[in-house]
C-alpha cells in the first residue's frame, strides 16, 4: 500500500515533470528530434509544400524540389547536425540541404549526396583516400603510389585531368607563352539578360566594352551591374541607370554603353553583368586574347525580337565550348530548332522545357551551332564566340550536370562525407550546418533540400527517418 502512494505521489509527477522538461528544456545544451515525416510534429513539420511529396507507408518520397522542413528552434543554438535514412533506390545527381540564413530564398545550401561520387566510391577502376572530410579519387591505372592530399594541393595536375566537387582552390592557371594584345576587337553578339565573363589576363591594360539595348518588354526599371571578380573578391562594381522606362512599352531604347579599364595582374578574372532580361547586350569590344562566357548563355537574335531590334542579325550562332553537359530551353515557338553539337543532333522540340544532352567524346574542345537562337543554354564550362580566344582556366566541376566522369579526368578532389550504407535499402547521410546566424522565425528554422533536375531525371530521394541534433 505505502509503496502504491510512494508510485503515485513521486514518481509519476517526476515522470510526468521529465517528460514536460524533454520538450521544453535542454539538457547539457544540446536537443535531438526526429522524425519519419509521416505526421505533423511539435517540433518539426512536415516536408512541405505537400504537393511535391509522395507519403508511403515507409517512407516519404520527394519528386519535386524545393521542399524544407521547420525545425522548432526556441533557443540560440550553434550547430545542426543531421542524420538522414533513405532509400539508395533510383536517388537523383545531387542533393543540397542548409538552413535558412535570411528572408525570401536565402539558404546556406550544401551538398550532401552526390550519386556520381558514391558510383566512383565503388567504381573498381578508382581508388581513394579520405583525410578531414575530403576525398581524392584517382584512377588506378596511374601510379599513385603514397599520394596524400596535403602534397596533391601543392602540386595539382593539369586542370584538363582533375576535376572537383564542392571545394574551392586557389587558380594556379598561367599561359607561359603568352602575348597581350593591344588593338580592340569587335564580337557580334545578342544576348539577353545577366551573364559572366572568364577571362585571362597577364600584366597588361584591358579594356571591356559592351553595347546594350533596353527593350522595355517587362515590368520594372533595368539597371545594368557591372561587377569585376578575382576568385570571390570583388575588385569593382559600377551601375548604370535604367533608361527611364519602367513600364511595358514595347520599344527600345537607344544603344547604351558600358565599359571597364584597368591594368590587370596576371590571373583568371570573372566579370558579370547583372541586370534584367529586357536588356539584350548587342556586342563587346576588348582586347582581350583569352575570353569566354561562363556557364549560361541566352542568344536573343530570333525573329521574335526583329520588330524591336529591326537590325537584328538572324543568322545561325557558331560557339565552341570546353563544357561536355548542356541543358537547354526555348520560350518562344520561333526557338524550336534542331542544334548541332559535335556533329550530334539536339532537338529542342518543345517550349518552356528545359532538354539536356551529355557529349560524351574525348574532344576538348565542342562545336555547337545554333540555327535560331532563342536559346538559353547552360553547360559546365565556358562558350567561345571565336576558337582563338578559347582557353581551360578551371578543373571539371562535379554538379547536377554531371553524371559520367569524362575519360580524360584522373583525379577528382571532393568535399564530401560519403553515405554509410547501412544495408542494402537504407543508408544514411550525415551532415553538419552551423546555425548560429541562421533565420529564425517564429521560433522556427526552415531547412530547404534542393535537388536540381530530380524530376526531369525521373528521380526520387525516399527518407524513411531524419533526425537533427541541434547544439550549443
Ligand atoms: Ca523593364
Ligand atoms: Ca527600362
Amino acid at each position: 500500500m505505502r509503496l502504491a502512494y510512494l508510485i503515485i505521489l513521486i514518481i509519476i509527477p517526476l515522470i510526468g515533470l521529465y517528460i514536460l522538461a524533454d520538450r521544453y528544456f535542454i539538457w547539457e545544451g544540446e536537443i535531438t528530434y526526429q522524425t519519419d515525416f509521416q505526421d505533423k510534429k511539435a517540433v518539426l513539420s512536415r516536408l512541405l509544400p505537400e504537393g511535391r511529396v509522395q507519403i508511403q507507408e515507409n517512407r516519404v518520397r520527394i519528386l519535386q524540389e524545393p521542399v524544407y522542413v521547420d525545425v522548432r528552434m526556441r533557443e540560440k543554438f550553434k550547430n545542426a547536425s543531421v542524420d538522414m535514412a533513405f532509400s539508395p533506390e533510383n536517388t537523383p545527381n545531387i542533393i543540397k540541404l542548409g538552413p535558412q540564413i535570411g528572408p525570401d530564398f536565402q539558404y546556406d545550401l550544401k551538398p550532401v549526396y552526390s550519386r556520381t561520387l558514391e558510383e566512383t566510391l565503388v567504381n573498381p577502376e578508382w581508388g581513394n583516400i579520405q583525410e578531414d572530410g575530403e576525398i581524392l579519387f584517382f584512377r588506378k591505372k596511374s601510379d599513385n603510389a603514397n599520394i596524400n592530399i596535403t602534397d596533391f594541393k601543392k602540386n595539382l595536375p593539369d586542370q584538363n585531368k582533375l576535376a572537383v566537387f564542392n571545394i574551392k582552390l586557389e587558380n594556379p592557371f598561367k599561359i607561359e607563352a603568352y602575348r597581350a594584345e593591344k588593338d580592340i576587337k569587335k564580337t557580334s553578339l545578342e544576348l539577353r539578360g545577366s551573364h559572366e565573363i572568364e577571362f585571362y589576363a597577364k600584366n597588361e591594360m584591358v579594356s571591356i566594352t559592351f553595347d546594350y539595348q533596353d527593350i522595355n518588354r517587362l515590368e520594372g526599371e533595368d539597371p545594368v551591374n557591372l561587377l569585376l571578380f578575382k576568385g570571390s573578391n570583388l575588385l569593382s562594381n559600377q551601375q548604370s541607370e535604367d533608361d527611364g522606362i519602367s513600364s511595358v512599352i514595347n520599344k527600345a531604347s537607344p544603344i547604351k554603353t558600358v565599359s571597364l579599364e584597368r591594368f590587370f595582374e596576371e590571373g583568371i578574372y570573372t566579370l558579370k553583368i547583372s541586370t534584367t532580361e529586357d536588356i539584350i547586350i548587342r556586342n563587346i569590344k576588348t582586347n582581350l586574347s583569352r575570353w569566354g562566357i561562363k556557364s549560361r548563355i541566352y542568344l536573343a537574335n530570333n525573329s521574335e525580337y526583329k520588330n524591336l531590334l529591326p537590325d537584328l542579325n538572324l543568322s545561325a550562332t557558331q560557339l565552341w565550348t570546353n563544357g561536355k553537359f548542356f541543358r537547354a530551353r526555348t520560350t518562344h515557338a520561333s526557338g524550336i530548332q534542331e542544334v548541332q553539337i559535335h556533329n550530334q543532333t539536339f532537338p529542342i522540340s518543345q517550349t518552356h522545357q528545359f532538354l539536356s544532352h551529355e557529349y560524351l567524346g574525348k574532344d576538348d574542345w565542342i562545336p555547337i551551332t545554333i540555327p535560331k537562337n532563342d536559346l538559353y543554354l547552360e553547360t559546365n564550362g565556358l562558350y567561345f564566340f571565336d576558337p582563338l580566344v578559347a582557353f581551360n582556366p578551371n578543373p571539371l566541376e562535379i554538379n547536377e550536370f554531371v553524371e559520367t566522369i569524362p575519360d580524360s579526368v584522373d583525379y577528382i578532389l571532393a568535399k564530401y562525407t560519403p553515405a554509410q550504407r547501412t544495408n542494402e535499402s537504407t543508408w544514411h547521410l550525415n551532415a553538419e550546418f552551423a546555425v548560429k546566424n541562421a533565420w529564425v522565425q517564429d521560433q522556427k528554422l526552415r531547412f530547404l533540400f534542393s535537388i536540381p533536375r530530380i524530376e526531369e531525371q525521373k528521380a526520387a530521394f525516399g527518407i524513411s527517418n531524419f533526425k537533427i541534433r541541434l547544439s550549443q
